[in-house]
């Protein structure tokens, strides 16, 4: 009997693939998982959370949030995402990893963008939403976080891929996604966004080459984990003095609400295929970023 889903790691995958596989594991394992609808993109489709708990009551426990797919190209990063929540649910040798956290991941934040890098153009980046004063589409999710929002690295132009959009949280999935991990402000310790490429863990903040007080902690965990991977070697700083500064991104603005643990991972590679990163690789990255996961459900777990 083939399994009644479509989702594998040896392929990227549309969303209906991947929402399939989210309703099939909430289906199959209800005391385990929730398919949580936080909202609706611009176009209208639903924004999917899975929630990994084994507590009878979902909330209680210290809480760490991943998600991917911010923007659309960087595809390895929901095949990652989805990889992580495969190997949570289904893998009983990683129900350790469930003892002391619960797990909020959205393997794609903007499935509009995600659809049309599929079907249209493959190096889409932002939304799709249309501003009424252009014809181009899209704003910068990760430039339209409501923190510093509009500063260094950010674009008035709808046209740019910086585009900022009209306001702060403008777009509805960034908006939904703000407001509900807002609602879990008090669980949520950490906060892990995953982007490609270049092989970097970066630290708040990205606004300005500035550091939040305990910038020192944060550096010492996202060293702890990189420590672990064995096949692709990550630098580990603050994302302004490592990369450039940018306004509005989402781990500046997790971070600016008081979770203390915020970072974004850049995934491979280091530029060799870029964003075209090829399908054989899902699986390496995901096997190799798997295990650090416990290093932040460790920490989590105490802090
Ligand atoms: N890079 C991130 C970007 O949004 C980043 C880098 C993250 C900059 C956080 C500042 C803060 O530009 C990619 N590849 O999206
Ligand atoms: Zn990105």
């Amino acid at each position: 009997k083939t399994a009644p889903y479509n989702m594998t790691w040896t392929s990227y995958h549309r969303l209906s693939d991947i929402y399939g596989y989210m309703n099939y594991l909430a289906v199959t394992y209800p005391s385990l998982v929730s398919l949580i609808d936080i909202g609706m993109s611009y176009e209208k489709r639903p924004l999917h959370v899975l929630r990994i708990s084994n507590s009878s009551s979902p909330g209680t426990k210290p809480a760490i949030w991943i998600d991917g797919g911010i923007h659309a190209r960087e595809w390895i990063a929901p095949a990652v995402a989805s990889y992580f929540i495969q190997q949570l649910v289904e893998v009983p040798a990683n129900a350790k990893l469930l003892t002391n956290v619960d797990w909020y991941i959205m393997p794609v934040m903007n499935p509009d963008g995600y659809e049309y890098s599929f079907v249209t153009d493959r190096l889409w980046r932002k939304t799709r939403s249309l501003t009424s004063s252009s014809n181009c589409r899209g704003v910068d999710p990760n430039r339209n976080f409501g923190y510093e929002w509009g500063g260094l690295g950010t674009s008035t132009d709808p046209c740019s891929e910086i585009y900022k959009g009209t306001k702060a949280f403008s777009e509805p999935e960034t908006n939904a996604t703000s407001n509900f991990i807002l609602g879990k402000a008090n669980h949520i310790k950490l906060y892990l966004t995953l982007h490609s490429y270049g092989q970097y863990a970066l630290i708040p903040w990205g606004y300005n080459v500035s550091y939040p007080p305990d910038y020192n902690d944060m550096f010492a965990l996202a060293n702890k984990t990189v420590s672990k991977f064995v096949k692709y070697q990550f630098s580990v700083g603050n994302s302004a003095d490592l990369l450039y500064a940018a306004a509005g991104g989402s781990d500046d603005w997790a971070k600016s609400v008081g979770i203390k643990y915020s970072y974004t991972f850049e995934l491979a590679d280091t530029g060799k295929y870029g964003f075209i990163l090829p399908a054989s690789q899902i699986l390496p990255v995901s096997q190799d970023f798997f295990p650090a996961l416990d290093v932040f459900a460790t920490e989590v777990a105490i802090c």
